[in-house]
């Protein structure tokens, strides 16, 4: 098996979203054994640290609709340096959240290594709303409209250049709460989405499957960053998140997705976003972000 030099990247970021705690997420999945679990695996782990973030005070901008928009943005440009550093050396970045905003700077440093960048976007939520579809200001709603160049400049021209990802190399996985803003720019841009109906329908092993085949036979990437909110999957077994939406993806589902994504070899960097352990228990969710880390590098039962 092709071992890795995996780059932890932690993220303390809460300013993306209104509820406290989800800055906590990297230490909680620190704690839960991630660096254990994946040098078990045989691949080395360097753990950079965590990116400075700054204190925000919660409001909304009145010209821009964006809240805490100056402090983001600040974190993003520094991600994305470092998550660029950790690129060019070959290493494969591993980023933790945080909000899911923090896939701007991420995305931010991974795109310039790659001619035709493909992105999971494993959530509930499709996140991509702007400041004016944005029913709540929440920059973790826009990442990826920001990610493919649409929303205010602030957001989609962090490092200087837009976008970071063409929208018809974006998968959705698991999306089952949409704004009618987001439904409309997902008809727009054709987007590909596999919702919860598609999921139930035809099953997660066709769904991965046809994922794969998408992004690398027809779309021709090289190389898929997955970006995945721990809400995406049921609240049943990752009850610590900010926005718990019930009818999600099983814990089963989640870890053969993985296992499968593993298999293809065609994910080149990961982030694993929203464990909130204050909204946790016993911080199972940051267990299960642990356990589907280890599929995805490469865990086997047999
Ligand atoms: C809503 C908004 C969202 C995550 C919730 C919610 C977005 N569409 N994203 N939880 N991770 O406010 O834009
Ligand atoms: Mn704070
Ligand atoms: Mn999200
Ligand atoms: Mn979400």
């Amino acid at each position: 098996m092709n071992k890795l030099n995996v780059s932890i990247i932690g993220v303390p970021m809460d300013h993306g979203q209104t509820r406290r705690g989800v800055d906590m997420g990297p230490s909680a999945i620190r704690y839960a054994g991630v660096v254990d679990r994946i040098e078990n695996l045989g691949h080395t782990v360097k753990d950079e640290g965590d990116i400075q973030v700054g204190h925000a005070d919660g409001k909304v901008d009145t010209d821009t609709n964006l809240r805490n928009m100056t402090v983001i943005t600040e974190a993003m440009e520094k991600l994305g340096e470092k998550v660029h550093a950790v690129t060019e050396t070959g290493n494969f970045p591993l980023v933790l959240g945080g909000d899911h905003s923090i896939a701007i700077g991420t995305l931010a440093g991974i795109s310039p290594n790659h001619e035709n960048l493909g992105v999971i976007w494993y959530d509930a939520h499709a996140d991509m709303n702007t400041s004016d579809t944005s029913p709540s200001g929440n920059i973790h709603g826009m990442p990826l409209a920001a990610s493919f160049g649409h929303g205010h400049e602030k957001l989609t021209q962090i490092r200087g250049f837009a976008p970071k990802v063409k929208p018809e190399n974006i998968v959705i996985i698991g999306a089952r709460s949409v704004d009618p803003g987001e439904r409309e720019l997902i008809r727009e841009r054709g987007i590909k989405v596999y919702s919860m109906h598609e999921i139930d329908k035809m099953g997660m092993d066709f769904v991965i499957e046809d994922s794969i085949r998408y992004l690398k036979e027809e779309r021709k990437t090289d190389g898929v960053h997955l970006s995945l909110d721990l809400d995406g999957i049921d609240p049943l077994y990752t009850p610590g998140v900010g926005t718990p939406v019930p009818g999600g993806i099983s814990y089963r589902e989640s870890h053969l997705a993985m296992e499968m994504l593993h298999d293809s070899g065609i994910i080149t960097s990961a982030e694993f976003v929203e464990v909130n352990p204050i909204l946790d228990e016993k911080n199972r969710t940051a267990d299960v972000a642990v356990a589907l880390i280890g599929s995805l590098l490469g865990e086997k039962l047999l």
